[in-house]
């Protein structure tokens, strides 16, 4: 609870306390323990980035800078980007074969409706030139670059809101599963994954900072606030969002402005199809190759399939009818 909502439930619960003692003073406290609850058990302890700052200053990056940003009213502490991602993790570790055999056929029906291939289907007529550019180049078809675009952020609607300072920041500062753990369902947690989920956490505490680097470095090549490149809940940008550190390493600038916007589309367009060649994409290669590559971009079996099945309506869309 903020502390002007407080002061201003007291000062109502104290006008009220005084007109009638009696029959007010005790269902009032109740409320306000109530309220305190409801409100003060989910709000973060505010962060102490100092860690933080001194691992990134030890690696190049400015003090004074780092200080400044770390300082600003817009930095928050958000661990529920670490918590849930270990939660994933401890979930995905519980599944039986049961229900791996079934992921591997299970697809996101939504992607598939007719409605959503024919909005799908009219993105790569009206962009043909620069798909068919993409697929010249890379080797990867238009139906599997526009069917990544459409699941990662419906055509380039939805790129996320995110601060993406504040999701990647708190996942490096969470390394420690103590950390996270207020923030974790507690049921999820036990003696036997203990271990797996403190270990998890650190890498993913490691991925974090380094992406995190790889954002601030990203803001100040592009002369940019990085406080204000919004993104996905776990820190991803961009049309085909992209984690920062990939922005260096498959970022393409395609319409050679000087900069990899990947919030433009022809930077993005090429940008996928340049991940996936870098991740083993060959012109020809059969399902369970196509498979493995996208997996690569998400690492999630069923994105696998819903990618492959939403790529194979839009190739029957744009096959010539006889
Ligand atoms: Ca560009």
């Amino acid at each position: 609870m903020t502390p002007r909502l407080s002061a201003a439930i007291t000062v109502i619960v104290l006008q009220r306390i005084r007109k009638d003692p009696v029959r007010i003073v005790f269902p009032s406290i109740f409320a306000i323990i109530f309220l305190l609850l409801l409100f003060g058990s989910v709000r973060p302890a505010a962060a102490d980035w100092k860690p933080l700052v001194e691992r990134l200053a030890a690696d190049g990056f400015n003090r004074q800078t780092l200080e400044a940003l770390f300082d600003r009213p817009e930095v928050r502490f958000e661990p529920d980007a670490m918590a849930d991602k270990i939660q994933a993790l401890l979930r995905s570790r519980s599944e039986s074969p049961d229900d791996i055999a079934r992921l591997k056929t299970t697809v996101r029906e939504s992607y598939l409706s007719n409605r959503v291939i024919a909005r799908a289907h009219s993105y790569i007529l009206e962009n043909r030139a620069v798909l068919d550019e993409v697929h010249a180049l890379y080797g990867v078809p238009k139906e599997i670059i526009v069917s990544i675009l459409l699941i990662e952020t419906h055509l380039g609607r939805n790129t996320g809101n995110r601060r993406v300072f504040n999701r990647l920041a708190s996942m490096a500062l969470s390394a420690d599963l103590e950390t996270v753990r207020p923030y974790m369902s507690g049921s999820l947690l036990t003696p036997e994954n203990w271990e797996f989920a403190r270990r998890r956490c650190r890498e993913k505490g490691d991925w974090a900072y380094n992406e995190f680097r790889a954002l601030l470095r990203l803001a100040d090549l592009d002369g940019l606030d990085p406080l204000e490149i919004r993104g996905s809940f776990y820190g991803a940008i961009g049309l085909c969002q992209f984690m920062p550190s990939n922005v260096f390493s498959y970022g393409v600038d395609a319409d050679q402005d000087g900069r990899i916007n990947l919030f433009a589309k022809t930077d993005a367009l090429h940008s996928i199809a340049n991940y996936l060649r870098g991740h083993g994409w060959r012109p020809g290669m059969d399902r369970d190759g196509e498979h493995h590559v996208i997996f690569g971009y998400n690492q999630s079996t069923v994105y696998a399939n819903t990618v492959l099945a939403v790529a194979e309506k839009l190739k029957d869309r744009n096959r010539p009818r006889p």
